[in-house]
């Protein structure tokens, strides 16, 4: 087993920390974040995610896993840093992984591994990392190992997709990256595969989650297209997944979290060959407006309208709000508040609603302030639900109950969460899109 050093304790971090601490690695966990570090120290997580308070509370019981804010030296050097997107310029913030490492290189030694897992630009780990790496007097493929092996996992069942996921692993120097595919070796039971380099497992990271995004757009588009012929999107779209080489993905209010938003850009950073994929971002992110369109035209009255979102996370089971639909729905109806009927919007349109009150609920939600927890307080006198996170919480929502609660009559469902029959038979002006 290996000294392990983690750089970054966030959402890939932490969960990463602890799975090679619990598999028998000697661990530690780096933050440049001295409060982070002191309530792990103490045991206690900072992030939601399912199984990994266990896991932590397992890897420091059995003394595998420390916590440091500086980096030591050790075998390995993981750098799982954030990797923002600068939105004005559409391009990756690599200051965090300059930070690490710059801080990283002055502990560096010949015969060290270092693994970059961030989501990244292509070119980043040679071009960037490298030459920062460098500036210990040790040379890349000669004294140390440069590789980068992207992080794969699911929000929500990331310690299983840790274990679980096949890994890519790519070197910066073009030799077969021997020492982090033994790493990976040790702890995942999905394959290892090597890339021919590490640009490509940069590219390989950032197609699986372009792939994904222009899926949905084109998801978005089609139950756009049925809401045309007035027909369910939903049930088109499965029974056409029924032949063997289709394979649809679900429509929605828009794609949200910290990945599918925003890997498309990186992408294209350093190419001018970004066209399909960026209409699919335009696509996907026009949805908001096009789910105000959508309610507006199921209500009465678009003037002092009361709506209850149901979903502040980016998606269902989770309680990370990063890039949220459901808040972007709360923020674009709030700002209608001030709006004139037929104000133009972004795309040119016109605004449909005026005087929209707006309450979001989410049950696992609770360090959003514009959030409110009871359901019920978030139902009672709306004029109209709208769910836009697929929580199971959603699921069994009573029909009967919701329309002694809504003063109005509207529910709209975007995630396809709400059993049809049971809601189209009900007093409510029911519809899903
Ligand atoms: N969504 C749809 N329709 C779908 C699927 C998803 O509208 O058919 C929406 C979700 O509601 C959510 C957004 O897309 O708002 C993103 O959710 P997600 O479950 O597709 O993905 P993430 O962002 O939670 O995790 C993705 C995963 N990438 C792929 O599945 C290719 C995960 O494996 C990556 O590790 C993660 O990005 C990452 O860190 O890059």
């Amino acid at each position: 087993m290996s000294r392990v050093c983690v750089h970054g304790l966030g959402y890939i971090g932490l969960p990463t920390a602890a799975t090679f601490a619990t598999a028998g690695h000697n661990v530690v966990g780096v933050d440049t974040n001295e409060d982070v570090v002191a309530s792990l120290r103490k045991g206690d997580i900072h992030i939601d995610e399912p199984g990994l308070q266990s896991c932590l509370t397992e890897a420091l019981d059995a003394e595998q896993l420390e916590l440091a804010t500086e980096p030591v030296p050790a075998e390995y050097h993981l750098i799982c840093v954030p990797t923002p997107i600068d939105e004005d310029e559409r391009e990756a913030d690599l200051s965090y992984v300059k930070a690490a490492g710059a801080a990283l290189s002055t502990v560096l030694r010949p015969g060290d591994t270092v693994i970059l897992e961030s989501t990244v630009p292509p070119r980043t780990t040679t071009d960037v990392l490298g030459p920062i790496l460098e500036t210990s007097g040790l040379e890349i493929g000669r004294d140390v190992e440069l590789v980068y092996c992207p992080e794969t996992v699911l929000p929500g069942n990331v310690l299983t997709e840790l274990r679980e996921n096949d890994r890519i692993v790519g070197g910066a120097h073009g030799d077969s990256p021997k020492s982090a595919v033994a790493l990976y070796d040790s702890v995942v039971t999905g394959e290892i595969r090597t890339a021919p380099n590490a640009t490509t497992a940069e590219f390989v990271k950032l197609i699986q989650n372009t792939f994904r995004d222009t899926n949905i757009a084109l998801a978005n588009e089609i139950g756009k297209l049925a809401t045309d012929y007035g027909i369910d999107g939903r049930t088109a779209i499965d029974l056409a997944n029924s032949h063997p080489r289709v394979g649809v993905h679900e429509p929605g209010p828009g794609v949200g979290g910290h990945c599918l938003p925003i890997d498309p850009w990186f992408l294209g950073q350093d190419s001018d060959e970004l066209d399909l994929i960026e209409t699919a971002r335009e696509i996907n992110d026009g949805m908001v407006e096009y789910v105000v369109a959508l309610l507006a035209d199921q209500l009465d009255e678009t003037t002092d309208v009361d709506v209850a979102v149901l979903g502040a996370a980016y998606k269902g089971n989770v309680s990370d709000t990063r890039q949220s639909p459901g808040l972007a729905l709360a923020q674009s109806l709030r700002i209608s508040a001030d709006a004139t009927p037929g104000t133009t919007v972004a795309d040119g349109g016109r605004f449909p609603l005026q005087d929209v009150n707006v309450t979001v609920h989410d049950p696992h939600v609770d360090d959003e302030p514009t959030v409110r927890n009871s359901l019920e307080d978030t139902l009672s006198g709306a004029d109209a639900a709208i769910v836009v996170t697929d929580h199971d919480e959603y699921e069994n929502l009573d029909p009967e109950r919701i329309d002694e609660l809504l003063d109005g009559d509207v529910v709209l469902d975007t995630k396809g969460v709400l059993e049809p029959a049971t809601w189209e038979s009900s007093n409510l002006q029911f519809r899903r899109f």
